[in-house]
């Protein structure tokens, strides 16, 4: 009602610049006398013009929400025949196909998406290997794992993601991976890889920096498939995931998307809001979320070769760019044997405390070559 008011308001406005106010007065007169009439009969219960319009209102309304139900199930009968999704190759963040692919669980998400790897699994006597982005640089990463000291069957060894893409032995690199049993997180190329063997499959056209999947074995493409987007190994303390996390927000409620693709935090009234922030090396948009994650866990993470090494307290970033010639980088952490050794003459009964920055040691070697050009930023 009070719509139809200022309505008719800005109707008499228009008009008073054209007509004297005698016809304007004489003309709301009449008009008030007409609303008088119709809400008198409205009252009586009477049908009127108001109540007319009312019931056209109704019926257009319903005749509506009939055709949108009826488009909603012709809708639901089509996709049925469609084959099932395949990546959208340029997926960005927060679009309505990236969450619909979020959210597409089963074929497209690994069937473990926060993995833990248990004192069982590690062992008491061998070290924890974190290697940071390989990106197909395999000569590179053989000569870590020589420098490191690598020991096949007792050391374990975690990739921090991004396998493939940029340099040159993707194909290599993941046979490696999988044939000394690494573990590793989902990058955003091993995404891109993926979407890229699936669109291949499908006869779809694959983007020419990620043509190396047409050589991938099945196997692979299915190893690649199940790499979580977290490892975490509570005897250590400490979580790996590709990209970063956003503080203050539980694991399990962290948007996977961001787990492979952020670099920055925005400060927010509702708390941290993640942030691609690529080509903002020098914080723009927000710090670098490692630099404000205060743990509990110390997070190994790659995914931001222009920041490079970040030694921060609870978290270490491993992105060195060895595929843009720079190095590559792996952190070492003592065997759990050792670790409680240290931790009894410490302070005898104590409980196991977080990882300790004093016990991560840092190895690199440098790249063969300049495999890529940062293109992409300014
Ligand atoms: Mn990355």
């Amino acid at each position: 009602m009070a719509n139809e008011a200022n309505g008719s308001e800005a109707l008499l406005d228009d008009l008073e610049e054209f007509r004297p106010i005698g016809e304007i007065e004489d003309a709301d007169r009449r008009r008030r006398k007409d609303l008088d009439r119709e809400s008198a009969r409205a009252v009586k219960g009477g049908a009127t013009r108001g109540s007319y319009r009312k019931l056209a209102l109704a019926t257009i309304m319903l005749a509506t929400v009939g055709v949108a139900f009826a488009l909603l199930i012709t809708a639901v009968e089509l996709s049925k025949d469609e084959a099932q999704p395949v990546y959208d190759l340029n997926l960005r963040r927060g679009s309505p196909e990236y969450r619909l692919f979020l959210a597409s669980a089963g074929k497209l998400l690994p069937p473990e998406t926060h993995a833990v790897l248990s004192k069982a699994e590690l062992g008491m006597k061998g070290r924890v290997l974190i290697i940071g982005d390989v990106h197909g640089c395999v000569k590179e990463m053989k000569e870590l794992l020589d420098a490191a000291k690598y020991e096949h069957g007792l050391d374990t060894v975690i990739l921090v993601g991004d396998l493939g893409d940029k340099g040159p032995y993707p194909l290599e690199v993941i046979a490696e991976a999988r044939r000394l049993g690494f573990y590793s997180v989902r990058g955003n190329h091993d995404d891109k890889a993926l979407a890229a063997y699936e669109a291949f499959k499908a006869n779809k056209p694959v983007p020419a920096k990620t043509r190396w999947v047409k050589e991938m074995p099945e196997g692979a493409a299915e190893w690649l498939h199940r790499l979580p987007f977290s490892i975490r190994l509570p005897a250590y303390g400490l979580t790996v995931v590709h990209a970063g996390l956003v503080p203050d927000v539980a694991l399990t409620r962290q948007q996977l998307g961001d787990l492979y693709s952020m670099r920055e935090v925005v400060n927010t009234t509702g708390g941290w809001r993640a942030e691609e922030g690529k080509c903002d090396p020098t914080g723009k948009l927000g710090p670098a979320w490692a630099s404000v994650w205060d743990g509990p866990d110390h997070v190994f993470f790659g995914h931001d070769h222009q920041r490079g090494l970040q030694k921060r307290a609870y978290a270490t970033g491993l992105d060195t760019g060895c595929c843009y010639g720079d190095r590559l980088t792996a952190a070492i952490l003592p065997s759990l044997h050792e670790l409680q050794a240290q931790q009894r003459e410490a302070e005898p009964g104590s409980l196991p405390k977080p990882l300790d920055p004093a016990d991560i040691t840092l190895i690199s070697v440098p790249a063969h070559e300049k495999y890529y050009d940062d293109d992409e930023c300014p």
